[in-house]
């Protein structure tokens, strides 16, 4: 098949599992990558064509970030044409589905549109009224609508008026990239990685640090960055436990963090599944998370993480330092954690599940 991906290139899970996608497709099939930078998880080599979307810098655009959308319709219409696609997949619905619509009614030809739902780009961006009619729209006009949870699909269906099939394909995680690291230090390491918007709710991190910090000896890793990260910063001088507190920033290196943690948390107030914490649990760290949306799919309470009320730093700190002062109990949820990715979200058990859709839809009239 030839298959283009449309896709953000920014640190964030929508960019993040196209990329990979991309990467993995490209050893069966010819693959074009369109986006207005290489996505951070892109690597130096690749064995698919890249194709960046150009913008025009004029005065009357600057405030006007739309523009965007026409330039992704126009490169991918080129693309479209040029390499003769048989599928465009675009992830997030916001403005990728639209374009992808555009180009195809441009060339007017027989590429089928395949559109991934990550979860803002339904329920947050997607739904606002400057943006719900064109998403609305390209979401029933696609040939095969994806989310990456149950919990999207049933809230798509409930915030949009639409009426068609919307296929459940999870994310997933490389194990073999995601797994344990080595390390030296007995101090138990605390971690968390995200964009630090505010939906993420990083100073009940802070906060269940803080407790957590009181009754032993550890340190918290923070990875990411965003617009919460300057109060997250002031919030760990305030309680007085910044020389306890790492903020990495965005790093490539993410697994090699992540891989020799203790534990990871993730308690955002919304998530439509969390792949954080897949890398976690791919890891064999086990996560304490919120109750909320997809992470309750993938993380069973007790078994192979903790899920705790949104809001709630003391239920936080409470399961961390039941873990935390358990090795046994530490072993036994990253391992179950580690046998359920390796069952369920593993490249090869998800990737196909793609391929599957594809081909059903290039097989319709
Ligand atoms: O969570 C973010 O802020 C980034 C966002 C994105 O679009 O990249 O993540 C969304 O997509 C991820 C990949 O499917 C999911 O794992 C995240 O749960 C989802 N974020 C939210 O629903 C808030």
């Amino acid at each position: 098949m030839k298959i283009g991906i449309a896709c953000f290139p920014t640190y964030g899970g929508s960019g993040i599992i196209a990329t990979e996608l991309a990467h993995l497709l490209a050893k069966k099939h010819e693959l074009h990558l369109v986006s207005y930078d290489k996505p951070v998880r892109l690597g130096d080599e690749i064995d698919f064509s890249f194709h960046k979307v150009e913008l025009l810098s004029y005065p009357l655009f600057e405030r006007v970030p739309c523009c965007y959308s026409l330039a992704l319709a126009s490169k991918l219409a080129a693309v479209m044409r040029s390499c003769d696609l048989d599928i465009v997949h675009a992830h997030y619905a916001v403005p990728n589905a639209a374009s992808a619509y555009l180009a195809k009614k441009i060339c007017n030809n027989s590429t089928k549109v395949v559109t991934t739902l990550h979860g803002t780009d339904s329920y947050l961006v997607g739904s606002h009224p400057s943006y719900k009619e064109v998403t609305q729209f390209s979401m029933q006009e696609s040939d095969a609508l994806t989310t990456v949870s149950k919990y999207l699909r049933a809230r798509t269906l409930a915030d949009f008026d639409i009426s068609r099939e919307i296929r459940v394909i999870p994310n997933f995680v490389d194990p073999q990239r995601f797994r344990k690291f080595k390390r030296n230090r007995a101090q138990k390491i605390v971690c968390h990685s995200s964009n630090f918007r505010p939906i993420k709710r990083i100073p009940d991190i802070i906060k269940a640090f803080k407790i957590i910090s009181n009754e032993i000896d550890c340190k918290l890793v923070l990875i990411g960055d965003g617009p919460e990260h300057p109060e997250a910063e002031e919030l760990t001088r305030t309680l007085g436990i910044s020389e306890n507190v790492e903020f990495l920033g965005n790093v490539e290196n993410v697994q090699e963090i992540v891989g020799r943690a203790d534990l990871f948390l993730l308690p955002s107030e919304d998530e439509s599944f969390g792949l954080a914490a897949l890398e976690a649990m791919s890891c064999g760290v086990p996560v304490v998370a919120t109750n909320v949306g997809g992470l309750k799919e993938l993380i069973s309470h007790g078994v192979d993480g903790y899920l705790t009320e949104v809001g709630d730093p003391e239920a936080l700190a409470n399961c961390s330092l039941e873990i935390l002062q358990n090795p046994e109990l530490q072993e036994e949820l990253g391992s179950n954690a580690r046998a359920k990715v390796l069952k369920t979200y593993t490249p090869e058990k998800i990737v196909p599940q793609y391929e599957d859709l594809y081909k059903e839809i290039l097989q319709e009239k």
